[in-house]
């Protein structure tokens, strides 16, 4: 299901797309993503993190509209709906709210044994033009450190992987993306994402 939406998501002048796919529809284990494409790539820029809706029917995403910019940045945003949230059936449900970004960042999973791989993903922002990889938030505790410095590619993406090390169990890692905008100079910041080691 492909909903073109009127909206843009990443700010890029572009109108972007939200494809709604649900997952074992008849299995235990009910799932549905909810990923958002580029109106300019045609490719994701960020999947709505696969949801465990064990005892739902798993349906987030079957609604999508634009938000406006609810928070005020210039920025259009999105509200999901899910109509048979926590298994209630119709009519209940639920609608969540999502911000836009001009940078995006995702990690594969949210938990790593250690010589799992980890793999970070940031998109939007402009091809071939250099995105900063940080952890700002290691174990609660403000920190800035580089994990990668690398161009974003000509789809606008940059794709980080590093095996988990060991001895930092129980650990969160928070990450966040960087970039500067050609053109006007502007520093695009994405939303932060986490990984926890155990
Ligand atoms: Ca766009
Ligand atoms: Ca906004």
């Amino acid at each position: 299901m492909s909903q073109r939406a009127e909206f843009d998501f990443d700010h890029d002048g572009w109108l972007d797309d939200v494809v709604y796919t649900r997952s074992d529809p008849w299995g235990v284990r009910n799932q549905s993503t909810v990923t958002l494409y580029s109106g300019r790539f045609g490719r994701s820029l960020f999947d709505f993190r696969t949801l465990d809706l064990y005892g739902t029917l798993g349906l987030i995403g079957w609604s999508s509209s634009s938000a406006g910019d609810q928070n005020g940045d210039g920025i259009d945003d999105l509200v999901l709906g899910d109509p048979c949230w926590n298994g209630a059936g119709y009519p209940a449900g639920r609608a969540t709210l999502h911000l836009g970004h001009e940078l995006f960042i995702q990690v594969n999973d949210e938990f790593y044994d250690p010589n799992d791989t980890a793999n970070i993903r940031v998109t939007g922002g402009e091809p071939y033009h250099t995105a900063l990889l940080a952890a700002v938030e290691f174990g609660g505790a403000p920190i800035f450190e580089t994990v990668d410095l690398a161009p974003l590619n000509k789809y606008g993406e940059l794709i980080y992987s590093d095996i988990v090390p060991s001895g930092f169990s129980g650990m969160t890692l928070t990450l966040q993306a960087f970039a500067l905008r050609p053109g006007d100079g502007k520093l695009l910041v994405s939303s932060t994402d986490q990984i926890t080691l155990r």
